[in-house]
């Protein structure tokens, strides 16, 4: 069935002299006339010659060893970049595999297309068993922002261009595009093709926020005493960084920022209000959103930890308008793209930046002095055996020096100190569990800042998060990508102490095997691994990985006792509280 794409394939630079074209060059001319340059995927029938097409035309293609992983690849891309990341997978399982990182992407609006093969349509919707049978456009459909099926070669660069509108326009998300193998091998007139083929003109047009909702705003704002600027991911995606921090210096107010946003402004700058977290969501009286949801990650936008029963006023910008009120009532909605929502405030505020008041800065500067000091107290022990905080504190060290390197952090205990002990100084350089706190984004995550970026990647592990991708080890090592994974190694899922009450033979469930070597997983692929078991030990280590650019894979030994269940979401886990007690 493929025949007539494995014949063009390798006559790849031949077809233009052809009078004829085909499904396969159609998708990949469609991919490349919209500066499309990189596919993440795992080969098998229909696609594989779809991507050995892609190699031989100049394209990129990174071969995974599980879909999923090559799903997170993508999507990273896409957030990177602000062009939709491509996954490639074969039909049925290979499509179920990438959908998970598909659905991940849309939850967190990374725009990504997840491409799949897929078996013929009449057999489908007979059910009459085709070779990896299923009705893939209709699974992909809740968990995708959009889901499309190409059925003519003709259609496919109309296909492309929807798709990629799709993920990117609006509120960026993961986007589905069917391509049954019947269409990649059927033939069209070349001309034909080549004029079938769109290129996506302003595919995520600037929305200007309307001047009524900009005056809203700018009220809340003026007559707020205890402001609170809130920055996302989104607005990291945004690649509005000159117009933030002009927002945020010109007006004075402290900002938060969450995960993701790290480093759009460094860190350390001194409007922070990180290390006072929970004293200014508690006290804020004005709350600026900028590509923040009011999520379970921001305890929904109400309660204790936003002091209630006193209600806050919330300006929110955000450029998907059903976000506006979804879990409490914001005063002030700007929907827009950030980068003109925040020069509309700026401009709004003229020269006239109202400041806060000085009671307000003067409390979060004694509440956050006192908590780093805390903090370096803590940091500073060097218990033995080596613990979270000890580990990170080599590791921060060392990353201090060099802001350019992308730091990709999952785990539960290791994603909740990690958080919040290294700064981050660039923005778009940390990549995380996010919006789902999903344990497996680790390799694939970490392979796509390394493929998009070309520059160093770091990626600390939970060991339970790591094994979840760590197959992609292989990965790494065939593609020689600048990638050092560090595993946090307690002997299991968030500690590797607790035993089965019974005591049956069994290990209880968070349990893994006791003293698992990593480093010498890499090592099988011919990497480089080291067993660390000091700070000292840690922070050399990671000096030669980064020196050598090599893929690297650290095995950090952590106290085993060392981590609280679900990290710091221990409120999320009443069962769990309960059977302690
Ligand atoms: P975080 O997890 O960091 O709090 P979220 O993923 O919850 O961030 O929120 C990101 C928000 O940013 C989403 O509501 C999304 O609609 C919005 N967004 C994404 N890109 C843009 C953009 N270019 N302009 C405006 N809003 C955006
Ligand atoms: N499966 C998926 C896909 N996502 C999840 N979040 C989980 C399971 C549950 N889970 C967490 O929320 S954190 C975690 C799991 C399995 C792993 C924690 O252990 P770790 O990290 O070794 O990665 P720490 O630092 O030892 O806590």
């Amino acid at each position: 069935m493929a025949e007539a794409g494995i014949n063009d394939a390798r006559n790849g630079s031949a077809q233009d002299e052809q009078a004829t074209t085909d499904g396969f060059h159609l998708v990949i001319d469609a991919l490349k006339l919209n500066d499309i340059d990189t596919i993440f995927g795992l080969v098998g029938i229909p696609i594989t010659d779809l991507a050995r097409l892609a190699q031989a035309q100049g394209m990129r293609f990174i071969g995974f060893r599980h879909e999923q992983n090559a799903g997170n690849a993508a999507a990273v891309a896409g957030y990177m970049t602000k062009k939709p990341g491509i996954c490639l997978t074969v039909s049925a399982p290979g499509f179920l595999n990438g959908l998970t990182a598909l659905a991940n992407a849309t939850t967190n609006c990374f725009p990504m297309i997840l491409i799949s093969g897929s078996s013929e349509r009449e057999i489908v919707d007979l059910q009459q068993g085709d070779y990896e049978e299923m009705d893939q456009l209709n699974a992909a459909k809740p968990y995708a922002k959009a889901a499309y099926r190409v059925l003519h070669a003709e259609d496919i660069g109309i296909g492309v261009a929807r798709a990629i509108r799709a993920a990117l326009s609006g509120r960026p998300g993961g986007v589905y595009l069917d391509l049954p193998a019947k269409l990649l091998a059927q033939t069209i007139d070349a001309a034909k093709g080549r004029e079938s083929l769109v290129k996506v003109v302003d595919a995520a047009p600037r929305q200007i926020p309307a001047p009524d909702a900009v005056k809203r705003a700018l009220d809340v704002i003026r007559n707020a005493k205890r402001p609170l600027i809130l920055l996302g991911k989104g607005a990291a995606y945004a690649q509005a960084d000159a117009q933030i921090r002009e927002l945020v210096e010109k007006s004075g107010v402290p900002y938060l920022p969450m995960s993701m946003a790290k480093g759009l402004l460094p860190d350390t700058h001194a409007q922070s209000a990180s290390a006072a977290r929970s004293y200014v969501l508690a006290e804020a009286d004005a709350v600026v959103l900028i590509g923040a949801r009011l999520n379970w990650l921001l305890a929904h936008g109400k309660g204790k930890t936003w002091g209630a029963p006193v209600s806050k006023r919330f300006v929110q910008i955000d450029i998907a308008p059903t976000e506006i009120d979804s879990n409490v009532a914001i005063e002030a909605p700007l929907i827009g793209d950030i980068g003109s929502c925040v020069e509309a405030l700026v401009a709004g505020l003229g020269d006239e930046f109202p400041q806060p008041d000085a009671d307000w800065l003067d409390a979060i500067a004694q509440r956050k002095n006192a908590n780093l000091a805390k903090m370096a107290a803590t940091l500073d022990k060097n218990p033995s055996p080596m613990n979270f905080h000890s580990a990170l504190r080599a590791i921060r060290d060392v990353l201090k020096t060099r802001p350019d390197i992308n730091v990709v952090n999952e785990g539960a205990n290791t994603l909740d100190y990690a958080r919040s002990i290294i700064d981050m100084a660039q923005p778009r350089k940390r990549f995380d569990s996010g919006t789902w706190g999903i344990m497996g984004i680790g390799m694939g995550f970490a392979i796509g800042a390394a493929v998009t970026s070309g520059t160093q990647v770091v990626a600390i592990e939970g060991d339970s998060a790591f094994g979840f991708s760590g197959m992609e080890l292989e990965t790494i090592c065939r593609y020689n990508l600048p990638v050092c994974t560090i595993v946090f190694n307690n002997n299991g899922v968030y500690r590797g102490t607790d035993v089965n009450p019974t005591g049956g033979a069994d290990v209880a469930p968070t349990v893994f095997v006791k003293g698992a070597r990593y480093d010498r997983m890499i090592e099988a692929f011919g990497g480089i691994g080291h067993h660390v078991t000091t700070p000292e030990e840690l922070t050399q280590a990671l000096l030669e990985a980064i020196a050598s650019g090599q893929p690297t894979l650290i095995n950090a030994v952590i106290d085993e006792t060392a981590g609280t269940e679900s990290g710091r979401l221990t409120n999320l886990n009443p069962q769990s509280a309960a059977m302690k007690k």
